[in-house]
């Protein structure tokens, strides 16, 4: 700070330049950010593939959960699953904007946090809320082994009326989270073995081939649908930290257990950012 005349002035590299012009900007604002946490582990549970499939897929992964503990600081986020689908069509026939419906779709994403949280309430873990996520999980995460959340982004009204279904769904703020915390890696947790070429439950599910490994770009070039919101693709292509997401089958018994170890069991996907 330098005082001139009693008028002081505050020194900033930014303070005379538009925000708007990269070139300028980028000298400041180019560096990769720091990683807030970087031992955290995050798990995305699938609301439709497994919550929704009540304690016959619930309990085993549950019990894996609970051996994983000492091994892995987890941040656990559940998906919507069906039930939003069933809002997302009564929410439409009556008109409601996109913005009404991603807070909706997010509760229903928060219930499933919550069943997930109460099972693993013996072991000292909780279900926390957004702004909890937000300010206070380092030391949520050093009271306990793991916390579960919600997955949902709370973009609210402020959700990009790009569709009429909120696009930034539970796999997405999963990402954005992880990738915001500079976390250690994220898995997503479905039914199916991994990504294929086509839905292996769909028409077509016979000739579905699973891909091993591949990358956000060449995911966002297939046409064909993926076992996650789209938008996740373009968060990967802008991703600071989290180099590979691993999509896992949770209705497999060991295979989430392998996949934090480092293990390639399910798809890995590689997205933009760049190896330290
Ligand atoms: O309600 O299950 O958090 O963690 O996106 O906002 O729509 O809210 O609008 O702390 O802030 O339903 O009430 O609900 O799922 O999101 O939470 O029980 O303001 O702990 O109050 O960012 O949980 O909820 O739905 O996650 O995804 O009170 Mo719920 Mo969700 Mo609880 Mo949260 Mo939203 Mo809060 Mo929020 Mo709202
Ligand atoms: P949420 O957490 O948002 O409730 P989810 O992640 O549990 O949802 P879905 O959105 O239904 O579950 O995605 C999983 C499903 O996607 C699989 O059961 C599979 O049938 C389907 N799917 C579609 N396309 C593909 C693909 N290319 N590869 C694998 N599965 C696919």
């Amino acid at each position: 700070m330098t005082d001139t005349d009693s008028i002081k002035h505050v020194a900033s590299p930014l303070a005379r330049q538009t925000l708007l012009d990269g070139d300028l900007t980028r000298p400041v604002a180019g560096r990769r950010p720091i990683r807030l946490l970087p031992w955290l582990q995050v798990v995305k549970i699938g609301g439709r593939s497994i919550m929704d499939r009540g304690a016959e897929a619930i309990l085993p992964i549950v019990d894996e959960i609970r051996k994983l503990l000492p091994e892995h600081r987890l941040l656990i986020l559940t998906g919507a699953g069906i039930r939003a689908r069933h809002l997302y069509g009564v929410g439409l026939d009556l008109g409601l904007p996109v913005g009404s419906l991603a807070p909706l779709a997010a509760n229903e994403a928060g219930q499933n946090g919550h069943m997930l949280a109460s099972l693993l309430a013996p072991e000292g873990v909780s279900y926390v809320e957004h702004p909890t996520i937000a300010k206070q999980l380092a030391i949520h995460l050093t009271a306990a082994r793991a916390v579960v959340g919600s997955a949902f982004p709370p973009y609210h009204h402020y959700e990009f009326p790009i569709s009429r279904i909120p696009s930034h769904r539970a796999d997405t703020g999963a990402f954005l989270l992880a990738d915001a915390y500079g976390a250690a890696g994220l898995t997503i947790v479905e039914d199916v073995d991994g990504v294929y070429t086509a839905d292996p439950k769909g028409a077509d599910g016979k000739k579905a081939k699973l891909i091993a490994e591949t990358t956000a770009a060449e995911l966002a070039k297939q046409k064909a649908p993926l076992p996650f919101d789209r938008a996740l693709l373009e968060v990967m292509a802008t991703a600071r930290h989290i180099e590979r997401v691993q999509v896992v089958n949770g209705l497999v018994p060991g295979r989430l257990t392998a996949a934090l170890r480092g293990e390639h069991v399910g798809t890995i996907i590689h997205t933009s950012a760049k190896a330290e």
